[in-house]
């Protein structure tokens, strides 16, 4: 088998690659270690950037995005009992997030490159890659009881940060940069309609809690918890008095509760591999770089990524230049590390650290309070939360 670009990883990476290549007439083929049905149903990202929405919608993959998707002009802080909205739209222009769940993403990503002629192939195993110093790397890996190698001009590794890309990079050649955040977030979904009509971001004296929404009748919460704890320890009950207490506001604000129909327990990293091309392959989205959930960057992240990955593959096969490749990762850790910075200055001052003293805390809300009182504070974070320019 052979084609133009070998994609590692049906993920947002991986797959609105293939849809950016398609576009420009380049060649790909996308392979995954997990089944469609798989792929199609974990529960992750719900905020998309406006500049993620609109490439979805250029890409003719918006359709449902935009009928489903929840579009907010604004966030709330809330801390010391009281909310204060960020004007998100007022402050930067007209821009806005969409709340669309990243699986319904991957759901119209797939449906979509599959109707396209594009080929998936789901449950690969032992996926490996070759000859990345070459100007022919191969792909190997099991499929349907036989074993396949897949040659192509470059590999795209997009197989997320527990994926076998970066790992074939030499260790000589990477730098990693890391931070394990003592804490983690404890996700639920519940069937009840959305307590909010925008997403709210609470600094609680006991830790950091999340209101986001799915649909009319599905709501997304986190609370801060401890990394190592087990789901099974918590009853709806014990769950939903955290939500309650960490919640409160002084003029009586309660979460709209219902049954618990998914719970999960998020480790908060972050992480950042410089240099992201070896030879032939080249890393983008969480196989590069992850950032704690707080400023709802990662899928976005990976989506700019694979938007200037696409353009430089384009300069190759349009025009044989190699400088865009060659600028990649300069371009793209750009941004990588303001996203960096960003989620982890969200995640710093919403957050309660283990052993948090009173003066940290005091920090924390003096910040808080700087934040939602000056239109320059404020204009930063909502830049950065809709997402910066395109370079
Ligand atoms: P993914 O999504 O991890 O996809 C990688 C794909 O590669 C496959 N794979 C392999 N395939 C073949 N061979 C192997 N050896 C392979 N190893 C792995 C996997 O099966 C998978 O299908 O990486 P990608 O494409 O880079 O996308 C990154 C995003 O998924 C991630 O950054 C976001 O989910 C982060 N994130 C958020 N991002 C946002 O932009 N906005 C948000 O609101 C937001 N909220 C979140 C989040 C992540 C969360 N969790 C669970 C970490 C909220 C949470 C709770
Ligand atoms: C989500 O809806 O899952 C979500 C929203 C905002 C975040 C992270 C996750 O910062």
């Amino acid at each position: 088998m052979r084609t133009q670009v070998g994609i590692i990883g049906a993920g947002p990476a991986g797959l609105m690659l293939s849809h950016l290549l398609h576009r420009q007439g380049i060649e790909s083929v996308v392979i995954d270690n997990r089944s469609r049905a798989d792929i199609e149903a974990t529960i992750r990202a719900g905020v998309l950037e406006q500049g993620t929405v609109d490439l979805l919608s250029d890409l003719g993959v918006g359709e449902r995005m935009r009928r489903e998707g929840a579009v907010h002009h604004g966030i709330e802080l809330r801390f010391a009992g009281r909310g204060h909205r960020i004007d998100l739209y007022g402050l930067t222009g007209g821009k806005a997030i969409t709340v669309y769940a990243q699986h319904e993403v991957i759901k119209d990503l797939v449906a979509a490159r599959l109707a396209g002629g594009g080929t998936i192939v789901f449950d690969a195993q032992d996926v490996s890659v070759h000859e990345l110093d070459r100007t022919a790397p191969v792909i190997r890996y099991r499929h349907g009881g036989g074993a396949w190698g897949l040659e192509c001009d470059f590999v795209a590794g997009c197989d997320g940060f527990h994926g076998i890309c970066r790992a074939a990079i030499p260790q000589s050649e990477r730098k990693e940069f890391s931070r394990v955040y003592p804490f983690g977030w404890f996700g639920i979904l519940t069937r009840a309609p959305p307590s909010s009509r925008e997403l709210i971001y609470a600094h609680h004296q006991r830790g950091f809690a999340l209101v986001s929404t799915r649909s009319p009748d599905i709501q997304r919460l986190y609370f801060q918890c401890d990394p190592h704890d087990e789901v099974g320890n918590w009853s709806d009950e014990r769950i939903w008095a955290e939500f309650r207490a960490w919640l409160a506001t002084h003029d009586g604000w309660a979460p709209r509760e219902g049954p618990v129909i998914q719970k999960n327990i998020v480790a908060m990293r972050s992480f950042v591999c410089e240099t992201m091309r070896y030879g032939r392959l080249f890393l983008a989205g969480d196989a590069a770089h992850i950032v704690p959930p707080t400023g709802a960057k990662g899928l976005n992240l990976a989506v700019a990524d694979v938007r200037v990955l696409a353009q430089a593959l384009t300069g190759f096969y349009a025009d044989g230049r190699h400088d865009l490749l060659d600028a990649y990762p300069e371009t793209a850790l750009r941004r990588i590390w303001r996203a960096e910075h960003f989620s982890w200055w969200m995640t710093s001052m919403l957050h309660r650290f283990p052993g948090n003293d009173p003066f940290q805390e005091r920090l924390q809300l003096a910040e808080l309070g700087y934040v939602t009182s000056s239109r320059a504070k404020a204009t930063t974070l909502a830049e950065n939360y809709v997402g910066l320019p395109f370079e």
